[in-house]
Formats: structure tokens, sequence, C-alpha cells
């Protein structure tokens, strides 16, 4: 067993009659997967237009044992057909001793899709599962099996569209040369339903094309855009659009010739206008000039309003930083009626301890849905966790976050906890044995705590950002590099000192908090009604404050680092329940991982504890466990990594 099937794991003993209106490349896939996996009644799929049906969703009607399942679409049908094996394995539908059911479901969104963060030299910007999977030396020549697969696994969860390049992009990737290795790859995502997209350089006009600018209002420039997509859609008839990072973290884009993301964002939607492709424009920008990095993508977006193509979408992260364990959401959400937005969510997990870590995600993107109403958002966007690695995502657990992804973004009503039932049932345990299911439980309720246990010993209380400099993986809130751009320093984002702790952005502030609507604005103001989790994200808080439990703040930041280490503690008691229900070799995979887990945990609580207490000068708790570092020691830990690499247990144990 090595992972590598994912959730798609069903027994290969089906023997259903599967019926199909005619032969084609999508529905010859539904066809396979039923008649492989499918062991309930007989399936006849109908293609037929229904005022209830958008035109990817689908319909399952059992009448007189038989099952017919309708969409407009063949990919509605192809949905449908992973939708019937899912509930399959979850043991509650299509068994023919039930009742006359009927099941009606349409995706939330048209657009939903994974950004992949890779480079051409198939390194993978904060991946941490191998390599990318696009080999670019042999596209299109030589096309791995993987590609497939790949497809294969996004269709079963209903993503429908993929951007293969960094943001950080390379203008090579509009080369004829590229273009024709990035048709491979479509020509064989399409029978899946699935859409290629691509990350843009904004100065390609320079790099690629020769011309001495990238003003979006120059002719040449305009000219030389509509050109490139012509041949793009020459190439790909059926091709998604462009994504762009512009002028954040040192990218080109419109503002180095005075024009602003809106005159950017609708010269390249007018180039894809004619061939009904979009632009997703992200709202990731910040300065090193300006005083609160968490206001900057409202400052500068919020003033377009309205003046966007109704071809671009404005891509917007979930929080106002940068994909924290916990943060608010972001405060752009909501305030630009006018334009269609989208939330970005982090897969891979840059600040959520890598692949080393076990933390499920969906119930951070939940929590953000709890703030910004699913319906108010045009789609929904995942920066991918997948690579070459056998298993595809490093952590056996972290499959569960790019499943999570896909039936969110397909209903982001769905609980975080159906979500983790349905991948366990599928991935690990067999719902149909009474055996399974009080381990599996267990298991369930680690993967539901395993995200909050990631903020608690790492930055609870609304601290954030205290991560090591040279990458994001070990804690180091003491880092000073002298001249480094102080947004970028963990300092900045702590503010400790003797009097307390936490970024003042409250009206005494830098009144981030006017950003949010009236009563969340007035609740995070004012340091008595706050909410603990993000007390430290808008208050530069006593240290003798009083939280919500009645203990001082320097008691409660105690306890919550210790938290989180007894949590992972209990994770490794948990997961060994598992060994003697599932294989082997995954149960050892994530059982070491735990242990790198755990002493992870505990490197962070010790070293945030210990650094912190130079400040607040107060002793820890009587029950809360003692350091076992010196704080010095820790000062000392330098990892060898970059920013697209997992630190082994040997590195691990040799540094710290
Ligand atoms: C940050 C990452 C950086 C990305 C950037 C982005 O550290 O590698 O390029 O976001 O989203 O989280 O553009």
């Amino acid at each position: 067993e090595d992972g590598s099937r994912l959730w798609l794991r069903q027994s290969t003993d089906a023997h259903a009659q599967i019926t199909t209106p005619r032969q084609s490349p999508t529905l010859n896939i539904a066809v396979r997967e039923l008649k492989q996996a499918w062991k309930g009644l007989p399936v006849t799929l109908v293609l037929k237009k229904d005022k209830q049906l958008s035109s990817e969703g689908f319909r399952i009607r059992q009448v007189n044992g038989k099952l017919t399942v309708t969409s407009p679409s063949e990919t509605g049908l192809l949905y449908a057909a992973y939708h019937l094996i899912r509930l399959q394995e979850m043991q509650n539908f299509g068994k023919p001793s039930e009742t006359d059911q009927e099941i009606t479901e349409n995706p939330a969104y048209d657009l939903r899709i994974l950004n992949h963060w890779d480079n051409l030299d198939r390194s993978i910007e904060r991946g941490y599962a191998g390599k990318s999977l696009w080999n670019w030396e042999e596209l299109p020549g030589t096309l791995s099996d993987r590609y497939e697969a790949y497809a294969r696994a996004n269709a079963s969860i209903g993503i429908n569209a993929t951007v293969l390049n960094n943001v950080n992009a390379s203008s090579k990737i509009l080369s004829a040369e590229y273009l024709e290795k990035v048709k491979a790859l479509a020509d064989i995502f399409r029978p899946y339903g699935i859409k290629v997209y691509l990350s843009i350089n904004f100065a390609s006009p320079m790099q690629l094309g020769g011309l001495s600018t990238a003003d979006p209002l120059d002719k040449d420039v305009i000219a030389w855009w509509k050109q490139k997509a012509k041949e793009i859609y020459r190439t790909i008839p059926d091709f998604g659009g462009f994504l762009v990072k512009a002028n954040s973290e040192g990218q080109p884009g419109p503002c180095d010739f005075n024009r602003t993301h809106a005159e950017g964002a609708n010269m390249l939607a007018d180039a894809l206008k004619p061939y009904k492709g979009i632009v997703m424009w992200r709202a990731f920008v910040y300065s090193p000039t300006d005083a609160d990095r968490a206001k900057q993508a409202y400052l500068e977006f919020q003033p377009l309003d309205g003046q966007f193509r109704d071809n671009v979408i404005v891509q917007i992260k979930n929080g106002p930083v940068d994909f924290q364990p916990r943060e608010p959401y972001s405060p752009l959400f909501g305030a630009m009626p006018r334009t269609p937005q989208m939330v970005e969510f982090q897969i891979t997990q840059e600040y959520l301890g890598f692949s080393n870590h076990l933390a499920y995600l969906a119930p951070m993107w939940e929590e953000f849905f709890d703030f910004v109403k699913p319906s108010s958002l045009k789609a929904i966007a995942g920066v991918a966790n997948i690579g070459t690695d056998t298993n595809w995502c490093g952590h056996p657990f972290a499959q569960a976050n790019w499943y999570a992804f896909g039936r969110m973004a397909w209903n982001p009503s769905l609980t975080s906890g159906t979500i983790a039932e349905e991948w366990l049932k599928q991935t690990f345990f067999d719902a149909s044995n009474p055996k399974h299911a009080p381990i599996a439980y267990e298991i369930h309720n680690m993967m539901m705590e395993s995200r909050e246990a990631v903020v608690d010993y790492m930055m609870p209380l609304g601290l954030h950002h205290l991560f090591a400099w040279g990458h994001h993986y070990g804690p180091e809130p003491w880092c000073d590099v002298p001249g480094a751009r102080p947004d970028w320093m963990p300092s900045y984002y702590h503010k400790a000192d003797k009097q307390g702790i936490g970024f003042d952005r409250s009206h005494t502030g830098s009144n981030a908090t006017a950003q949010y609507p009236d009563s969340l604005c007035r609740l995070y103001d004012d340091i008595r009604t706050c909410p603990d989790e993000y007390l430290l994200w808008f208050h530069h808080a006593p240290w003798q404050h009083t939280m919500q439990s009645g203990r001082t703040l320097w008691d409660e930041l105690c306890y919550r680092y210790d938290h989180g280490v007894q949590q992972v503690r209990s994770f490794q008691k948990k997961w060994d329940l598992a060994e003697n229900y599932i294989d082997a070799e995954r149960f050892k995979d994530v059982q070491s991982r735990l242990k790198i887990q755990a002493r992870d945990a505990v490197w962070w609580k010790d070293a945030c504890l210990l650094y912190f207490q130079e400040f607040s000068g107060m002793r820890a708790p009587y029950e809360v466990e003692r350091p076992i570092h010196e704080l010095d020691d820790l000062k000392q830990v330098k990892l060898p990594i970059d920013n697209h690499e997992c630190p082994t247990p040997k590195m691990l144990n040799e540094r710290r």
C-alpha cells in the first residue's frame, strides 16, 4: 500500500448494468468508473436539460429497482458517477432494499480551481510533496500516466479547472513551445471536465515580445496580448484564462507604468473576451512603506470597485495577511459590491507544518464561510499541495485537504465533519465493518481537532507570523535581520514588550478594525469584547489582561501552547488505535510524522514561551509542562531548507 490511490480505493468486483446515451470520451469514463466500482442497481445515464439543474448539476432517481441519472452535460453525468460511488463507500445509497430516493446536486460555483505554484524547472513554491507533476522537458512528446490520474482524482471531487504554473510566473509559459506542452495536458484533462488556465507575467510583452514597455494602455502592448490570446485559443480552444500576481512581492504590474490594477486587469480581460476567457486578478498586495500590512489590499482595491470588466474576478486570500494558521477574514470581502470576487485558500501547508504535520484544514475554511457568505463569491481557488510523491501530497492526511477543498468548492455548506467522515471511509476505513466504527470515530475527532492544535502550539490568541526568516516551518519570534523589510519580521506582528503583546489594530492603533462592517468593527475594536482567538491580532494587550477564561493573558498563553502540545500527544495515542485496522505502510508513515509533529510542537512552545517570558517576566502556571530547551540553543537552530523543501526528521533532530 503506497497511498497512491487516494480516496479512490473501491474494489473492482462490481457487476452492475450501465446504460449510456452515446459513446464519448467523458461518458466512456463515467461508464468505466461505474462498471468497475458500482455494486448497486442498474444505472441509466440520460442527457437532458432540466430547469433545476445547472450545466454541471445532476439528478439521481431510484424508481422500480433502477437508477436514472440525468444531467444537461456529460461532465454532470461523470460527476454523478463519482457521487454514486462515494455514496456506496459511505454505505448510504443505492442498496436495492431501500425505498425510492432522489438526489439533486448543483455545484455552488461554476469555477472550482486549483492553483499550482509550480515552476518550469519542476520545483514547487511552498510545495512539500516532491516535484511538479508537469514534466515540461518531456512534454508534449512523453505523457506520464499521472496526468490522467490527476484529472480523475480532481473530477471525482468536482474540481473543474487548474492553473498549471506559479503566480510568480515565468513569461516563458506563453511561448509557442510551452503552449504546445500546455495543450498536451489540456487534451488529457478535457474528458474529465477540467479546463486549463495559466499564471502570466505582466511584463511578458517585454520579456517575450521584445517590446520596450508593458504599459497596459500602450497600443503595441494591447496588440501583443490580443495576438497572444489568439494564438493560445488556436492551440487550446477551451483555454480558461489568466491568473495574475501583479505589483506584489516584486512582480511586475500596471502600477510600474502608473496605471491601476483595474487598468491592468481590463486590458487582459479585453484580449480574452472574444474567447470567453477570464482574468483572475490577485489582491495580495502590500508594500514595505505603509503602516499596517493587514490593511493594504483593502486600501488598494476597495476604491477600484466597479472599475473592472465583467470577465475579471478579484482573487483574495481568506485572511488579510497571508495564510496564517488563524486570521480573521479579509475585510475586502463584501467591500466591493460591484466586483466579482473569489477566495483563495491555501491547501499546501506553508504555515501549518508543511507535510510533516497533520492539520485538517476544512475547519479553517468553514470558519471563513461563517463570515463570508458563499453566495457572495463567484468562484473558489485552492493552492495545491500535490507533487510527484507516490502518495501525491506527502502526508497521508494532507490528501484530506485536497479532497475537502474539492468538496467544499462544490458545496460550501457541507460541514468539515461530514467531509472528514467521507474521506476517512473512502481512504482508511470500511463503513460496512462495525469494528471500524469506533476507531474511525477517534480518528475523525483527531482530524477535527488538528488545525486548532496547530494554532495552539504555533500562534494562539491571534498571534501571527512568528516564523523563521529563511522558511515558514519553525519558530523565530526573536528574528531580527538588520536592514530587512520590517513587515517580514516577526516582531512587526507580535510587538512584545514589557507592557504586553499583540498588534494594536484598534482605533488607537492602525485602525484596521474600521475596515470591517460596523458590528464586527465594534466587536473587534473593544478589547473587552474582542474574541480571545483574535485578541492579539487586534490589540496590544497587557500581560495581566483578563481573558474570557478568567486567567491573565500570560497564563492563558502558556495554557494554549501547552494544550497544543498535549493535543499532539493525544493524536499519537489515537492513531495507535488504528494499527490493527489499516495497512502497515500508511499506519507507520502517519505514526512517524506524528513523532516529528510532537517534537515540533514542543519546539514551538518552548521557543515562544521562553522568548515572550523575557518580556512578561512572569512564571508559567504550575500545571504547564516545563521547557526542555534553552532559549539560546533554540536561537541557534538553522534549517538548511528553502521554499520548496520539507525538513526531514534527521535534519530536524540534528539541528534542534
Ligand atoms: C506567500 C508565499 C509566497 C507566495 C505568496 C503569494 O510565501 O511564496 O508567492 O504568498 O501568494 O504566502 O503570492
